[in-house]
């Protein structure tokens, strides 16, 4: 057998000098990889005797093992060496500030619709859900307006092609009202209850959306009245607005779900372009914003929500969500809330952590 010590100190030589990884891959092929001299050496072992064999095999596996082991070791090194090289060239300055992500902001009708939530909350009522695809029972016929009434033409509706499989036409609600029904068919009386949510109907302009929120309230009890509704709006307006000099005026007005139906108008005055509440709507320099419709449930309706009407009486209200948010922020069109122009959210939007609460609440008196 041919001596390989000679080979084999070259081979070990070479892999102490390399010094790039590349240059010691290449030593490897040269002696380990498939037609290197050592692998060359390993395949002249089925040529021998097995008396050779037996001598020159572990010789062989010697010189192999000890090669691989070399080159391991100087490759952990050259590695060691290029990771110092970098971390010395590419230097990371950790005091520099980090960029700043984008951060979302609270739509202005959800903060409003948790603030009206709180204030409500604080006078004793309940929050109730009902769906946005109604039927037509619920949306018109249970509130007095059965299919021949004049007022279903007012709320413009967006019908849906397909009807229910009882033959009921489907719509997008027009209004908060239907939840009226269902929730007095579900609870029955006495009920105290606000309903939030999105209607929908087809208009637009500065103060109108196809889309838009409105908030339902409704109490049923013994011996409410007129009074009632009066002393809750204004108490809820004082504590949103955070103003002691709300002035209410009730209008008398016409809805077919309730007898005697009254407008509720809040007095402002203009600030430059900016509408601010307070004060009396025919002072000089004020004027007055309808902000929703109300009055004392008729008693139609009541019978078809299972309730009776000699037991129970009640009163309703429903205001636009979105015209109160404009009043209290300051915003003048109503259909920039609907864009999604991120800089709109930036400016009129709130922090989802220092949003504004309503520390004070509600004081009521005893
Ligand atoms: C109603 O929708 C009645 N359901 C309110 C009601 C409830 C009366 C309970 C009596 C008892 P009206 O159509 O007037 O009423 O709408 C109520 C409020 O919603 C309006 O005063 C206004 O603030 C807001 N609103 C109406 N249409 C739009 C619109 N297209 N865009 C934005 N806000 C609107």
């Amino acid at each position: 057998m041919t001596d390989l010590t000679p080979q084999k100190d070259a081979a070990l030589s070479a892999i102490e000098a390399a010094d790039t990884l590349d240059a010691l891959e290449a030593i490897r092929l040269e002696a380990l990889g498939k037609k290197g001299w050592v692998s060359l050496a390993l395949k002249t072992l089925g040529q021998m005797s097995p008396e050779e064999r037996q001598e020159a095999a572990p010789a062989i596996q010697a010189i192999r093992a000890q090669i691989a082991d070399a080159l391991a070791t100087r490759k952990a090194e050259l590695e060691a060496a290029e990771l110092e090289k970098q971390l010395a060239s590419e230097t990371l300055d950790l005091t520099l500030p980090a960029a700043e992500l984008p951060r979302g902001s609270v739509h202005p009708v959800s903060q409003v619709m948790d603030e009206l939530a709180e204030i409500f909350a604080d006078l004793g009522f309940a929050v109730a859900t009902g769906p946005e695809i109604e039927d037509d029972w619920h949306n018109f016929t249970a509130l007095n307006m059965d299919e021949s009434h004049p007022a279903r033409a007012m709320h413009d509706t967006f019908y849906f092609p397909d009807k229910a499989e009882d033959g009921a036409s489907i719509l997008l609600r027009t209004h908060t009202s239907p939840v009226q029904i269902r929730s007095m068919k579900v609870h029955g009386a006495p009920i105290r209850i606000i309903a939030p949510g999105r209607v929908y109907r087809s208009d637009s302009d500065a103060t109108h959306t196809p889309m838009f929120h409105q908030v339902e309230g409704l109490v049923v009890d013994k011996g409410i009245h007129l009074g009632h509704l009066k002393w809750t709006l204004e108490t809820f307006f004082k504590a949103f607005f955070e103003r002691e000099d709300i002035t209410l005026r009730l209008r008398p007005s016409y809805f077919p779900f309730t007898e005697p139906s009254v407008e509720v108008d809040v007095g402002y005055s203009n600030e430059g372009n900016r509408r601010v509440v307070g004060g009396h709507g025919d002072a000089e320099g004020h004027d007055w914003m309808e902000l929703g419709g109300s009055g004392m449930v008729n008693r139609r309706v009541l019978e078809m929500a299972g309730v009776d009407p000699d037991e129970y009486q009640g009163f309703a209200f429903g205001l636009g969500i979105d015209r109160i948010a404009m009043l209290k922020y300051g915003m003048n069109d109503l259909r920039a809330f609907f864009d999604g122009d991120p800089r709109w959210l930036s400016h009129y939007g709130f922090g989802a952590v220092d949003q504004p609460t309503l520390s004070a609440g509600v004081g009521v008196a005893s």
